[in-house]
């Protein structure tokens, strides 16, 4: 009986491995179980780490796995009636507090870039010769149970009169560093682009910021990933990534929908200036 459970035991490492595998190559039925495709040049560096750690655990996983299954098989009471029993072992105990702590350091060390990459350097851009971190292009507000994206209006600045208001749907051009500015309106959100391997909490009284660079035109969802309320499941958003050119196309078209009193007078301007007195 006991071997059997030994058996049942190296079953974990196995089958766990064998999900494992079938996930990662998309075989059925775990097809798109894995990540999803990457549009963020930062997620190159996020998804090597990820693979890195999903390896370092797969190992340790997997050695846990067989010593269990193998102490098991080999100290079968029919077989063997005691096990040898001490309650120190210093030598042991030195063993399994380095070993853990060397892997921990090394990683602590190892992901210092990709931190830095997405959480600390944000993009700058020249200003009088001298770079200057850039400002936020998007406003995301967080609501129970929505997003808002404050767009600047004409002014080229967020959160002034004339912002351009749209509601669950962001478009934002390609091969461009993006920094959205995130800010909710009532309890925590958390706003997560699996596609751009991006989250970030959103916290009350704060301003979080976030950026990227989008490397290919692609359509996505936003997703809130703090249990915000009943509605949390609701609040979902779509994610167009664009052509720098089509982006300053549909930015034209926002600017002659909205505030329509004021566009309408600017279009009086000029067209009255040539020939009209
Ligand atoms: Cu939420």
């Amino acid at each position: 009986m006991n071997r059997l459970w030994s058996i049942l035991f190296f079953l974990v490492p196995i089958l766990g491995m064998g999900t494992f595998v079938m996930a990662a190559w998309g075989m059925p039925p775990f097809q798109g179980a894995w990540l999803p495709e990457n549009y963020s040049v930062a997620g190159k560096t996020i998804d090597h780490l990820f693979y890195l750690l999903n390896w370092i655990s797969a190992l340790i996983f997997i050695g846990t796995g067989i010593v269990i299954g193998w102490v098991i098989w080999k100290y079968d009471h029919r077989r063997r009636d005691t096990a040898n029993y001490f309650s120190h072992n210093f030598k042991l105990e030195l063993i399994w507090t380095i070993i853990p702590a060397i892997i921990l350091v090394f990683i602590a060390f190892y992901q210092m870039n990709s931190w830095a990459e997405t959480k600390m350097i944000r993009p700058t851009i020249m200003q009088n010769g001298q770079p200057v971190t850039k400002p936020p292009m998007v406003l995301v507000m967080a609501k129970r149970f929505g997003w808002e994206f404050h767009y600047a209006g004409p002014d080229g600045l967020i959160e002034t009169q004339d912002d351009d208001y749209i509601e669950n749907e962001l478009v934002l051009p390609i091969n461009t560093d993006i920094v959205l500015q995130l800010e909710t309106r009532d309890v925590i959100h958390s706003f997560f682009v699996p596609q751009l391997r991006v989250k970030q909490d959103i916290v009350p009284g704060m301003k979080q910021f976030i950026w990227f660079r989008g490397t290919a035109t692609a359509e996505m969802d936003i997703a809130c990933t703090e249990l915000c309320g009943w509605g949390h499941y609701t609040m979902k958003g779509r994610l167009r990534l664009v052509t720098p050119k089509d982006y300053n196309l549909w930015l034209a078209e926002r600017r002659a929908l909205q505030n329509p009193p004021i566009d309408s007078e600017q279009q009086k301007a000029p067209a009255g200036q040539p020939g009209s007195e």
